[in-house]
């Protein structure tokens, strides 16, 4: 979802693949020649895939300077960009995956003990989140909007079915709101063919 906001953000020609994790696509040799982890999302350049989606924001952010998804290189602002991002790709991302793949904890579902870990772990990351917002939002970045805005938001949507979603601390609300009136949002979901947040 992110690749996808950002590439829609920058406004650069691009062509949607399908990988059928019902068909189990993700695995198939020669996805995995593109993608070694067996997981999307996978961004080919110029024929050359890159992986990992933080990374895929950052290199397509660099790469297309004038759709503002990053500060100006060198800068205070570009520092706090990549601590955000780096911050939401290690302290959030993989709780999620854990939280929504009890096998990568051999288990074919988690003990309650462990989904509440995971739950306290990621409601940790809001509670953090939300008092930086709080006192320097309404972004990341404070005023400006950026991709690591994007990322944030994408996170905060696979909380909508946890006991407590991302969307009930206030100042993330508002950012997820700010994000989700951008034309760029309102695209994905028509081309996606999303309906629930
Ligand atoms: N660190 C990777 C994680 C990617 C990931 O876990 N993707 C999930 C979907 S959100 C996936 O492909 N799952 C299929 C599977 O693991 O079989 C990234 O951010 O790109």
């Amino acid at each position: 979802m992110v690749v996808h906001l950002a590439l829609l953000e920058i406004g650069a020609p691009y062509r949607l693949e399908r990988v059928d994790f019902a068909q189990g696509a993700q695995r198939d040799p020669t996805y995995l020649k593109l993608n070694p982890h067996g997981v999307v999302p996978t961004l080919l350049i110029d024929g050359k895939p890159y992986v990992e989606s933080a990374a895929l924001l950052m290199i397509l952010a660099e790469r297309h300077p004038a759709a503002a998804l990053a500060p100006p290189p060198g800068g205070e602002a570009r520092a706090a960009w990549y601590q955000w991002i780096v911050y939401l790709a290690n302290a959030l991302a993989p709780t999620f995956r854990l939280w929504f793949y009890p096998l990568d904890l051999g288990a074919a579902e988690h003990s309650p003990e462990i989904r509440r870990a995971l739950q306290v772990r990621i409601e940790s990351v809001w509670a953090r989140l939300e008092s930086h917002l709080a006192a320097s939002g309404p972004y990341l970045l404070g005023r400006d909007f950026s991709g690591a805005d994007l990322l944030l938001t994408m996170l905060m949507r696979w909380s909508r079915n946890m006991p407590r979603p991302a969307t009930q601390w206030p100042s993330l609300l508002r950012l997820a709101d700010g994000v989700r009136a951008r034309p760029s949002w309102k695209r994905l979901y028509e081309l996606e063919g999303l309906t629930e947040w």
